[in-house]
């Protein structure tokens, strides 16, 4: 089994190999070979007369014990977890909510308001009157519409219905699947799927695309938030890899997903004292603050802060006997952690209520003292350091240059140096004329299934080749970063010639003596939003809904139950979306059917499951020539 495709995580591994440290590739194989049923979707614990199973076969049980089929106990599967991912991404967006109030009322001064044309232009769709309010009246009042969408309401949800097409709010109106609230949409997903709810496979998917819509919402609210606290993303030129560990530095990751926490341990790291302190310590370069997973994204992207890896490789920081403390919020957090950093003088900071893990240091985090938390963890880092063992420092020296921080805001500023009336414009008018043939947002994680990147590189290979824009998010942004996917060489190296062309002729007129790089680099997985809204802005230009244009998404490596609540939402949205490891849903001929083909007539989205990197590529310029040809545009 090939584990990575990365020289940096298989040197990180080779460490590990070497003294018996187990990761989660050997995890994974202990596991192998996994169950038919669970792979299958056909087991069910949903109650205490359980767990029941399906069996595949002609003589085995078709139904569970209360009568549960396949179709049911497949469909419920599914919804959960999409319920999960949509409290994952809901929880994520209170917590921004929440601190924005505070901030508003002067009760969280280390979280001034640093974006307030963001702040305004979310106030204006959202409808919050802006004239002779004072900004803290402002984001008072949006944290408290934010907050409102919740809880059950009467109404759709604010951050649905004010940012996806008119077409979108009628489709989603005509098959009652409009939240009504985030939280409350969770609660619906698990009370329709306990003992003896919903047992219509197709109205409980009905119910996962809700409550999917509602995970829309809460990401979109955690992008817009946190361009308001902490500002809007413009590009950077930063490094990824584990090359950019240091040794001559105290070397912290910053790893989890809210930039409530990783934003404030970044901004506390430049301050004088605490670089002095760490040099004292023996660390001649200072402090390094390096990024983990969607954090990461969020910090490359504001302060240009290196990504040391992310997904499935996050033990390998920790393999280089070099990283001095690892802090974590929630989420895509491995349980390993402690154990592996135990091997090493790495302390493992957990820092919220509610992801506490047993061996780990926990300093809990609270915004009305973030920066003296802050300053807390990281001379906890400081401390650490001094135990280091040189024996057992081992960094790859892998790294490569990544261009980041490729906001909604940042693309349209960067069109309107070509077009400074219209911005869109280039941007259609190369879709038009075939220089852009589609485009293709990336998202997702790495997972122990697949050689880590190997999808995303030979998909991404055959897209460019065919004048594909490409976007990223999330871990996609990890592995097209640390791949050298982000640059403009890649551009110049894989993207054909229109694509090329276009990609030149922006850059050159932001200024960069060459192309954009060949991957634009959205943010983290809750930023998948930042693309939509780029669709659908396009598309109420053209006058057309998301469903008919040429554009796909992709998650080859795909992991968590966040994934796949997005990527539920991106099938409702109208987008074709590919996942490259099959789901747990094939024991249900209804739910494949659904999900692969019916969800078209009703959404214009669909899943197309293709684990070949080579055929989904494919398939997906495939797909955006139907559409292409659908708008009467040469395919
Ligand atoms: Ni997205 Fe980000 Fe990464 Fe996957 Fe996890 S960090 S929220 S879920 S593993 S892409
Ligand atoms: Fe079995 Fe039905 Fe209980 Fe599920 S809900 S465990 S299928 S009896």
């Amino acid at each position: 089994m090939e584990k990575s495709t990365d020289k940096a995580t298989l040197s990180a591994i080779g460490n590990a190999a070497k003294s018996g440290i187990e990761t989660v590739w050997d995890r994974y194989a202990a596991q192998l070979p996994q169950c038919g049923f669970g792979q299958t979707g056909l087991c069910c614990r949903h109650c205490l007369q359980g767990p029941c199973r399906i069996s595949p076969f002609e003589d085995g049980p078709k139904t569970g014990v209360c009568g549960a089929n396949a179709d049911v106990m497949v469909s419920r599967g599914l919804s959960r977890a999409v319920a999960a991912g949509t409290a994952s991404h809901g929880g994520h967006a209170k917590h921004m909510a929440h601190t924005l109030l505070k901030s508003a009322q002067g009760k969280a001064p280390d979280y001034p308001i640093k974006d307030e044309a963001k702040l305004k232009a979310v106030a204006g769709r959202i409808g919050v009157s802006t004239e002779g309010r004072s900004i803290n009246e402002i984001a008072a009042d949006v944290a408290k519409m934010a907050l409102e969408d919740f809880s059950e309401r009467e109404s759709p949800l604010t951050w649905a219905a004010t940012t996806v097409t008119k077409g979108r709010v009628d489709t989603f109106l005509k098959f009652g699947v409009v939240p009504t609230g985030i939280d409350s949409s969770v609660a619906e997903s698990m009370h329709r799927t306990t003992y003896g709810v919903d047992s219509d496979p197709v109205n409980i998917l009905l119910g996962a695309i809700k409550c999917a819509l509602a995970d829309y919402s809460a990401c979109h609210m955690a992008t817009d938030i946190a361009d308001i606290l902490f500002g809007t993303p413009t590009p950077v030129a930063t490094r990824a890899n584990l090359g950019v560990l240091k040794k001559n530095a105290v070397n912290i990751a910053l790893h989890g997903h809210n930039p409530l926490l990783s934003d404030i341990v970044t901004q506390v790291a430049d301050e004088k004292g605490l670089n002095d302190m760490a040099r004292a310590a023996g660390a001649p370069e200072g402090l390094n603050i390096v990024g983990v997973c969607c954090t990461g994204n969020e910090i490359m992207m504001r302060h240009k802060i290196p990504l040391a890896t992310s997904s499935v490789s996050q033990e390998a920081a920790i393999l280089t006997g070099a990283l001095d403390a690892m802090v974590v919020d929630y989420q895509c957090i491995m349980p390993s952690l402690p154990g592996i950093a135990e091997c090493y003088h790495t302390r493992l900071i957990t820092t919220m209520p509610i992801a506490k893990i047993p061996k780990a240091l926990h300093i809990e985090f609270h915004e009305a003292t973030a920066k003296e938390s802050a300053r807390k963890i990281i001379e906890t880092a400081i401390n650490a350091f001094k135990k280091r063992d040189p024996n057992k420092i081992n960094i790859p020296d892998v790294s490569t240059t990544a261009f980041a921080g490729f906001s909604t805001e940042a693309i349209v500023a960067a069109l309107s140096l070509v077009n400074k009336e219209d911005p869109l414009k280039p941007l259609i008018d190369n879709i038009v004329a075939g220089n852009i043939y589609g485009v293709c947002l990336f998202a997702g994680c790495n997972t122990v299934k697949v050689a880590q990147d190997a999808n995303y590189i030979a998909m991404i290979k055959e897209l460019a080749k065919k004048n594909v824009l490409i976007l990223a998010t999330g871990c996609a942004s990890g592995a097209f970063a640390r791949q050298g996917f982000m640059t403009p060489e890649a551009t110049e190296k894989y993207a054909g010639p229109g694509l090329k062309a276009v990609l030149t002729a922006v850059g050159q007129a932001a200024g960069l003596g060459g192309p954009l790089p060949l991957v634009l680099h959205m943010g983290s997985c809750v930023d998948n939003t930042r693309a939509s809204d780029v669709a659908v802005a396009v598309a109420n230009k053209l006058g057309v809904d998301l469903h008919m244009l040429p554009v796909v998404a992709s998650a080859p490596e795909p992991v968590t139950e966040k994934a796949v609540a997005i990527g539920t939402w991106a099938v409702a949205a109208g987008l074709p979306t590919h996942l490259g490891v099959v789901p747990p849903v094939l024991g249900s001929k209804v739910v494949t059917e659904v999900l692969t083909s019916a969800a078209k007539d009703l959404f214009g989205g669909y899943f197309i499951v293709e684990p070949d990197p080579v055929k989904a590529a494919e398939k997906l310029i495939a797909v955006i020539g139907e559409r292409r040809k659908g708008l009467g545009l040469s395919a």
